[in-house]
């Protein structure tokens, strides 16, 4: 009654997060991950809305951008939701469409 747990959880949790994480990858093109940076941010604003995040982010070298704020669109939208302002992460940005992306984003420990 007091062990709930099952052995099986976590393995079947990774399991699951890599075959999300993969399909994103698919999604978006291996050219893109291939060549973006993983680059350390801060989130300024959300704009669930709009589609976008505000970052307050260091140089990213792929976009030949220096460290400055701004907002990106976001490749998942449930990004929008999962992450709040405050929130520290490292992502990965381009173009996509001619407007600046965020291809993957993760929280920062
Ligand atoms: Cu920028």
């Amino acid at each position: 009654m007091n062990s709930p747990s099952k052995p099986s959880n976590t393995p079947h949790a990774v399991r699951s997060a890599t075959r999300t994480l993969t399909a994103l990858v698919v999604g978006l093109g291996m050219s893109l991950a291939a060549l973006a940076q993983v680059v350390d941010g801060e989130i300024k604003k959300i704009d669930a809305d709009a589609g976008k995040i505000t970052l307050k982010h260091g140089e990213i070298k792929n976009l030949d951008m220096p460290a400055m704020q701004m907002s990106f669109r976001v490749a998942d939208p449930a990004w929008l939701k999962r992450f709040q302002v405050g929130d520290k992460v490292s992502f990965t940005a381009d173009k996509v469409g001619g407007q600046f992306t965020l291809t993957t984003l993760d929280a920062r420990k």
